[in-house]
């Protein structure tokens, strides 16, 4: 099929979904047109059936702010057109759903019939999509989209108890290709660069956004170390980064906290860690612990949104309310107190994945673009 895909192109979760669907369902013989501002972190290679387009902004001083999902909705246009696109996958709601809905109506004017296809991630519909500013035109668009999929059931229900949804949710959830995590494994794991043999290693990766609450995870660091000598990765750029790194200097632990930046081989760093840490106050689903459990690491997470059906309490790591960061100590001490005990979570979490590997996952993105056609 010739599918078009709307994401950010940054180091957020939704858009690295996007992008490692785009590359798989271009390895599988797809063409796929991505359509975003930049090129997408995880795009390393473009090739004959894998294309990356601009939207370019134009910068003019009567607009405070640039009006992004006009050259968005025209460049959907102009490449569905150009390319014959059949189907637009747009990812996070905010403003890809309704700059798609605005595209399928210019097209039908020139007599074109594109499909849109809308997968919600998580913050597009809890934090900012449910918004009173937002709310109307979010649901509008979700209710105007061809197919919706949501990326845990825990998504789909609180979607439906936010807006007024008239459409079914499909629920497929976030995936990992299991190879990648295995190969890496393969190659020589330099653990001796961060720790010595007896220290266990501890990960956090995210965007350092309030809702990911770094400070627990600093918080956690703190009392394991104190039971466990251990070491802390910290993964990522963004807002909260610098009051992380403050409360570990103020806890006199920076030491042992290193701060990493944003990683593009996130599988390498992931190869040596023991456990990984996901406090976060919302987590529709959590791909960072899947992409940690994927390279076998236990996680120790909240039970907020859909990480209780990513993370299993006692089997692939545990899970605790928001903010009780001595519970979360306690578990992680519960997990890393043993070899044997570390090497059943590790096993467990890896094992769990499969259920979520890129090989099961894909076919069901591909009959939904089918059924666009189907359904009608
Ligand atoms: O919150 C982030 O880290 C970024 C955000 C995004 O949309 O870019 O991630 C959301 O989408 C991911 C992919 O579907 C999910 O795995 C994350 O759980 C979700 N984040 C939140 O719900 C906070």
């Amino acid at each position: 099929m010739k599918i078009g895909i709307v994401c950010y192109p940054t180091f957020g979760g939704s858009g690295v979904v996007a992008t490692e669907l785009g590359m798989a369902l271009a390895d599988k013989g797809h063409e796929v047109h991505f359509i975003t501002y930049n090129q997408p972190v995880r795009l390393d290679f473009l090739s004959h059936n894998l294309h990356f387009h601009q939207v370019v902004i134009e910068e003019y001083p009567l607009f405070e702010y640039q009006p992004y999902e006009l050259a968005l909705s025209s460049k959907m246009v102009e490449i569905t057109r150009k390319y014959k696109l059949e189907v637009l996958h747009v990812h996070y709601a905010i403003p890809h759903a309704y700059a798609a809905f605005m595209a399928k109506q210019m097209l039908k004017e020139k007599g074109l019939d594109v499909r849109v296809v809308t997968t919600l991630h998580g913050t597009d519909i809890t934090l900012v999509g449910s918004h009173p500013t937002y709310k109307t035109a979010v649901e509008f668009s979700i209710n105007n989209s061809d197919v919706v999929t949501a990326v845990s059931n825990n998504l789909k229900e609180t979607t439906n108890s936010l807006f007024n949804i008239t459409k079914d949710i499909a629920v497929v959830y976030n995936f990992i290709d299991t190879i990648k995590y295995d190969n890496a494994h393969k190659q020589e794991c330099k653990r001796s660069a961060l720790a010595k043999p007896h220290e266990r290693i501890l990960t956090h990766i995210s965007n350092f956004r309030p809702v990911k609450r770094v400070e627990d995870v600093i918080k956690v660091f703190n009392e394991v170390r104190k039971t466990v000598p251990s070491k802390l990765l910290m993964v990522g750029e963004g807002p909260e980064k610098i009051k992380a790194e403050k409360l570990a200097k103020k806890l006199e632990i920076n030491q042992d906290v290193f701060f990493l930046g944003n990683s593009t081989e996130i599988e390498k760093i992931l190869c040596y860690t023991d456990v990984f840490l996901l406090p976060s106050q919302t987590e529709s689903f959590g791909l960072a612990a899947l992409e940690a459990m994927a390279a076998k690491s236990a996680v120790i997470s909240t039970n907020t949104g859909g990480l209780p059906e990513v993370n299993i309490h006692g089997e692939t790591g545990f899970l605790s309310n928001l903010g009780d960061v001595e519970d979360m100590a306690k578990n992680t001490i519960s997990i890393l107190k043993d070899d044997a005990t570390l090497t059943r979570f590790k096993e467990n979490a890896k094992a769990h994945t499969k259920r979520f590997s890129l090989e099961t996952i894909l076919p069901v993105y591909e009959d939904l673009y089918k059924s666009c056609y189907v359904r009608q």
